[in-house]
């Protein structure tokens, strides 16, 4: 049995931390370099669970937090098998967010976080997960207003921002933390040399769940 499947990295950080610019960056030169890859990016607001999340973010609409919760899970489990079936057709996924950003705002929000997780059991597990941490809010939240949406919030991202700390601490052996507050360009090379170790392993690699 031949083995050759594509990989699946996924970005995780707070809100501002230049996770869509890095992904389009990594996609662009894994493209260049022959690689077959495809950018997603969750929540994926197009689905019909997809538009009532993307109400609730824009404030359109108020759900319980379980709700919610439940609801972005869900929103990855109804594109997983897409993904699972063109990876290992050999494509490379690369991710902006995933289901520890699913915790990790939920837990901010005092959901418990083993209830938190447990709806993601059994979703493929990343190869590695580049995890883009600000190393000042300040110097995040500086960068730009933040949007309108929900959570956009420097207190409210803190709280996020630890949970994702105690994910990079306990996963450590694919969870590799950048400093998000360098240049575009060193943050992009940085990325790009672990990517090109995590890919030389990956095709020889079954798939994992996330337990
Ligand atoms: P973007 O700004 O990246 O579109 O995210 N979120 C995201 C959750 O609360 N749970 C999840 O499972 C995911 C994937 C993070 C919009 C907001 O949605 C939050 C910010
Ligand atoms: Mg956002």
């Amino acid at each position: 049995m031949s083995l050759s499947r594509g990989a699946f990295i996924v970005f995780e950080g707070l809100d501002r931390t230049g996770k869509t610019s890095q992904t389009r960056r990594l996609y662009n030169r894994l493209t260049e370099k022959g690689i077959k890859a495809k950018l997603i990016h969750f929540p994926e607001r197009s689905s019909a669970i997809g538009q009532v999340i993307n109400a609730y973010l824009t404030n359109a609409q108020d759900l319980p937090d379980e709700v919610i919760h439940l609801m972005f899970s869900a929103n990855r489990w109804e594109h997983i098998n897409g993904i699972r079936q063109e990876m290992l057709a050999g494509t490379t996924f690369i991710c902006d967010r995933y289901a520890y950003s699913g915790a990790a705002y939920s837990v901010a929000k005092g959901l418990h976080f083993d209830w938190c997780c447990s709806p993601d059991r059994g979703l493929i597990k990343p190869d590695a997960v580049i995890y883009l941490k600000a190393s000042s809010d300040e110097a995040i939240a500086s960068r730009g207003n933040y949007g309108g949406e929900r959570y956009e919030k420097l207190e409210f991202q803190r709280k996020v921002g630890v949970v994702f700390d105690q994910f990079c601490e306990k996963e450590s052996s694919y969870w590799h933390q950048f400093d998000a507050c360098q240049s575009e360009e060193n943050l992009h090379a940085e990325i790009a040399a672990i990517v090109d170790e995590v890919l030389k392993e990956t095709p020889s690699q079954s798939l994992a769940k996330l337990t």
